[in-house]
């Protein structure tokens, strides 16, 4: 099996009481791995694929010799397994403050509470399952947006630098319907600001 199941940098119950340790545990082995394997048994099929990077097979998707259906389960898959494998290392139990993220963030958006107010909005508004994002769009410019379900910013040959997974998986044990207040407790745990 090429992708395997990275190894939670803390404990699931590090991020208690913004997420809680049931839903950390259920994320990380049942949601990623789920991904992880689906991601694993459509590239079996596709042996040319397997020494490239997955970024780059996101940021190529359209141009893959693939099967139309087979395509679709990377871009899901793939995208799962990258946007989760990000989400556990911006999170942490300690703040770790990223000087130069924090200055470029402050550069575009004015403030990180600008920044912070916007990624917020687009994370709260967002509509059905999927994620906020802010991404460096290859240029070297900042942008926050989101995107539906596991779509990955690669997908637009963008770089992930923040992403902020608003499924109901993520939230609903502890917060059921309240998606905002979930939101509003993650600033709490992402360690980079
Ligand atoms: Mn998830």
């Amino acid at each position: 099996m090429k992708y395997s199941l990275p190894k939670l940098p803390y404990a699931y119950d590090a991020l208690e009481p913004h997420i809680d340790a049931k839903t950390m545990e259920i994320h990380h082995t049942k949601h990623h791995q789920a991904y992880i394997d689906k991601l694993n048994a459509v590239l079996e099929k596709y042996p040319k694929l397997a020494d490239a990077g997955l970024s780059d097979l996101m940021r190529g998707l359209e141009k893959l010799d693939m099967s139309p259906p087979d395509r679709k389960i990377l871009q899901n898959h793939g995208g799962g397994y990258l946007n989760h494998s990000l989400f556990w290392t911006i999170m942490g139990p300690q703040k770790e403050p990223d000087k130069n993220l924090i200055s470029r963030i402050s550069q575009t958006f004015g403030s990180v509470a600008a920044f912070t107010e916007k990624f917020t909005e687009t994370a709260t508004n967002h509509f059905g399952s999927g994620w906020a994002w802010l991404v460096d769009d290859g240029t070297g410019k900042l942008d926050v947006y989101s995107l539906p379900n596991q779509d990955s910013p690669y997908l637009r040959g963008h770089t992930p630098v923040l992403g902020l997974d608003v499924w109901e998986h993520a939230y609903y044990l502890k917060y059921q319907n309240r998606r905002a207040e979930y939101i509003k407790s993650w600033w709490n745990v992402l360690k980079l600001l």
